[in-house]
C-alpha cells in the first residue's frame, strides 16, 4: 500500500506532501471515501481534528446519546463480511457502541495509516494552473491533491449561544456536541440544561437521575415519540443478517433510505378511529416511524394537526402537573416539521420532584451571572450548565474553512445568501471540489449512512470518469446549480417542512440566511437524478482537460 507520506512535494518553496485526494473529516463520510479510493488505486489522506474516527459519535458523547435510527439499518452497507460479523447489542444503539463500531471498520479496512488525527483544516484553495488542490492546516503541514472531498459532516459546528455573562459562570459548561472524554459528576449538583432539541430530550432523563436539581430552560417545546429501545432480538437480528442485501435494497427504495412501515394513505382518508388506533400502533411500537404513519403528514396540514394532536394528548396524559403538561406541549408547528425527536422517559422526567421546567418564552434569560442564570423575574442558583443548543447545520462545519475557489471566489463569500450547490455535491467556481451530503442532497432527512454511501460511490464513479477521459478538472455549471436550487426550494415549499423555525432553514443561528437546505424529494428521486446525470456524461458539469486558467487564457486570446 502506498501511502501519502512519501510522496512529498514543494509548493511556494514549503512541503506539500501529494497525493490524489485529500479528504476532510474522519466519520462515516471520510472513512469510506478513503475506503473507496484506496480501492481505486488512488493515493489519499484523511485529515480529522479529533483524536479519532467517528465523527459526531466521537464528539457527541453526552449521558443518552443514541441514534434514532434503528442499529441494523444504521451502519454500513458497502461490506457484506462487516455487517454479518458486526453485533449490535440494542434496538437504537448507544454513541458508545456507534463509536466502537466506527474504531472497528478502521481497523479491519486498515484506514488508519492514512488519517492524520488531531489536525484541522483551516484553508483549501484551489490553485488553476496545477489544477490542484492546496489543503493547509493548523499543524502547520500542506497537502497537495488533484480532488478534495469535504466529509465534514451536517451536524458538526456545535452552536453556542451569545448570552451575556455567560463567560463569567463559575462552574463548568458542557456542550452535547462537545462532551468531554473524561466522566462528568453531577451528582449532588444543581444543573441546569438549556435547550429541548433531539439533544436536549436525550439528556434531560440522564441528568435529572443524577443531579441534585436540574433546571430545564426551555424556549420552544418539542414532539417526542417514546423510542422504545430494547436489547436486540436475537431472532430480528437474525433475520436481517439472513436478507441483508435485498433488506438494504429495499431501504434504499424508499424515501429516508430507511426500511420502514410506511402508510400509503391520507390520514383523513380513514374513519377517525382507525387513524386513532394507528396513531396508538405506532406510538406503542416506538421510534420516529410513527411520522411515517400516513402518506401526507408532511404536506397536509390538516392531517398532519391530526398526528400532533395525538401526540399533544399523549404528554398531557404522561405529564402530572396540568400547567407543565401545557408549557411541554408543541403549539407553534406541524409535528415532524422539525426533525422528530425519540426519547426515553422525556416527559416523565418532569414528573420528578428534583426538576423544574423554567418556561424561557414568558422569562428569557436576561442574563448568566457568575453563580447561576437570570431568568424573567427569577434567579437559578446553578453549579453547572449544559447547552443542547444544536448546531450550524449543513453548513457550519464548510464555513470555518477558507475555501478559496477559482479566481479568488470564496466558498462564504458565494453562499452569504444561502448555499448554493448542484446535487449538493459541488458548487460552481470550486472545480474538483466535492461535498458529501451537502447541502441540496436529501442528507439530514435519511439515514445519512445510506446518503453518505450513495455520495460516495457517485464522487468515487465521477473520479474514475475524469481519470478515463483524462480530463483535469470537474465543475458544476452556474445554471444547472441554479436550476437544481430552484427545485430544492420548490419540493420544500410543497410540503410543511418550511412552516417550522428549524436548523434545516438555518434560523437557528443568528444572521444565517433562512433557506431550506436539504432536498425533501426523496433518497431514491435524488439518487435517480445523480446516476443519469452520470449516465449521460455527467449533464450540468463541465469537464476540461486542461485547467481552468489555460482555457480561459485560450478563449480569451
Ligand atoms: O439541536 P436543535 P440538537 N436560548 O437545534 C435551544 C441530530 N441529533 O442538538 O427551538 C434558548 O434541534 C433551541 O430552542 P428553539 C438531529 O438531527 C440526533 O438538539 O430555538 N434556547 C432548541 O430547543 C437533531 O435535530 C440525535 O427555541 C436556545 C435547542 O436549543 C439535530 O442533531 C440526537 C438558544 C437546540 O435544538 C440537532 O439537535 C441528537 C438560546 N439562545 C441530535 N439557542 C439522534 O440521533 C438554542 N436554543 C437521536
Amino acid at each position: 500500500m502506498q501511502h501519502t507520506d512519501v510522496l512529498d512535494g514543494r509548493v511556494d518553496g514549503e512541503v506539500a506532501r501529494s497525493c490524489d485526494v485529500v479528504i476532510v473529516g474522519a466519520g462515516f463520510a471520510g472513512m469510506y471515501m478513503l475506503y473507496l479510493a484506496r480501492n481505486m488505486g488512488l493515493t489519499a489522506v484523511v485529515i480529522e481534528s479529533a483524536s479519532g474516527v467517528g465523527g459526531t459519535w466521537f464528539w457527541n458523547r453526552y449521558p443518552g446519546a443514541r441514534c434514532d435510527v434503528e442499529s441494523m439499518q444504521y451502519s454500513y452497507s458497502f461490506s457484506e463480511e462487516l455487517q454479518q460479523e458486526w453485533h449490535w447489542t440494542e434496538r437504537y444503539a448507544s454513541q458508545p457502541e456507534i463509536l466502537a463500531y466506527a474504531n472497528y471498520v478502521a481497523k479491519k479496512f486498515d484506514l488508519l495509516p492514512d488519517i492524520k488525527f488531531n489536525t484541522r483544516v483551516t484553508r483549501a484553495a484551489f490553485q488553476e494552473e496545477e489544477s490542484r488542490w492546496l489543503v493547509s492546516t493548523d499543524q502547520g503541514t500542506q497537502y497537495q491533491a488533484k480532488w478534495c472531498v469535504m466529509a465534514t459532516g451536517c451536524l458538526s459546528a456545535a452552536q453556542t449561544p451569545k448570552i451575556p455573562g455567560l463567560d463569567t459562570f463559575d462552574g463548568r459548561i458542557y456542550h452535547t456536541g462537545n462532551w468531554p472524554h473524561e466522566a462528568v459528576s453531577l451528582s449532588g449538583k444543581k444543573v441546569g440544561v438549556l435547550g429541548t432539541g433531539s439533544s436536549g430530550i436525550q439528556v434531560i432523563p440522564e441528568l435529572a437521575a443524577q443531579a441534585k436539581h436540574l433546571y430545564v430552560f426551555q424556549r420552544t417545546p418539542n414532539f417526542s415519540i417514546p423510542a422504545r429501545n430494547k436489547p436486540m432480538d436475537a431472532e430480528y437480528e437474525n433475520s436481517w443478517k439472513r436478507s441483508y442485501s435485498e433488506r438494504r435494497e429495499k431501504a434504499r427504495s424508499m424515501p429516508a433510505g430507511i426500511l420502514c412501515d410506511l402508510g400509503d394513505k391520507s390520514a383523513l382518508a380513514v374513519p377517525a378511529e382507525e387513524r386513532v388506533q394507528e396513531y396508538q400502533r405506532r406510538w406503542a411500537a416506538g421510534g420516529t416511524g410513527f411520522t411515517a404513519a400516513f402518506a401526507d403528514l408532511l404536506k397536509n396540514a390538516e392531517s398532519n394537526r391530526t398526528a400532533a394532536e395525538f401526540v399533544r394528548e399523549r404528554i398531557r396524559e404522561v405529564v402530572k402537573d396540568p400547567s407543565v403538561a401545557e408549557l411541554l406541549t408543541p403549539v407553534d408547528h406541524p409535528i415532524g416539521a422539525k426533525r422528530i425527536c425519540a426519547d426515553t422517559r422525556y416527559f416523565e422526567t418532569f414528573n420528578r420532584e428534583n426538576v423544574t421546567l423554567v418556561d424561557l418564552r414568558t422569562n428569557p434569560i436576561s442574563e448568566v451571572t457568575p453563580e447561576g442564570v437570570a431568568a424573567g423575574s427569577d434567579f437559578y442558583e446553578l453549579d453547572c450548565l449544559v447547552l443542547a443548543t444544536g448546531f450550524d447545520a449543513m453548513t457550519g462545519a464548510l464555513s470555518k474553512i477558507d475555501i478559496v475557489g477559482r479566481q479568488g471566489l470564496t466558498l462564504k463569500e458565494k453562499w452569504r445568501d444561502g448555499p448554493n450547490t448542484f446535487l449538493g455535491l459541488m458548487s460552481a467556481g470550486f472545480p474538483n471540489l466535492f461535498i458529501v451530503t451537502g447541502p441540496g442532497s436529501p442528507s439530514v432527512l435519511t439515514n445519512v449512512i445510506v446518503a453518505i454511501e450513495d455520495n460516495v460511490q457517485w464522487i468515487a464513479r465521477c473520479i474514475a470518469h475524469l481519470i478515463e477521459v483524462d480530463g483535469r478538472y470537474i465543475e458544476a455549471t452556474q445554471s444547472a446549480e441554479e436550476q437544481w436550487m430552484e427545485q430544492v426550494r420548490k419540493v420544500a415549499e410543497g410540503t410543511l417542512y418550511t412552516q417550522a423555525k428549524s436548523w434545516y432553514l438555518g434560523v437557528n443561528i443568528p444572521g444565517k440566511p433562512a433557506v431550506f437546505m436539504p432536498y425533501v424529494g426523496g433518497l431514491p428521486t435524488y439518487q435517480q437524478i445523480c446516476d443519469e446525470v452520470a449516465v449521460d456524461g455527467y449533464r450540468g458539469f463541465s469537464i476540461g482537460t486542461q485547467s481552468p486558467c489555460v482555457e480561459r487564457r485560450q478563449v480569451n486570446a
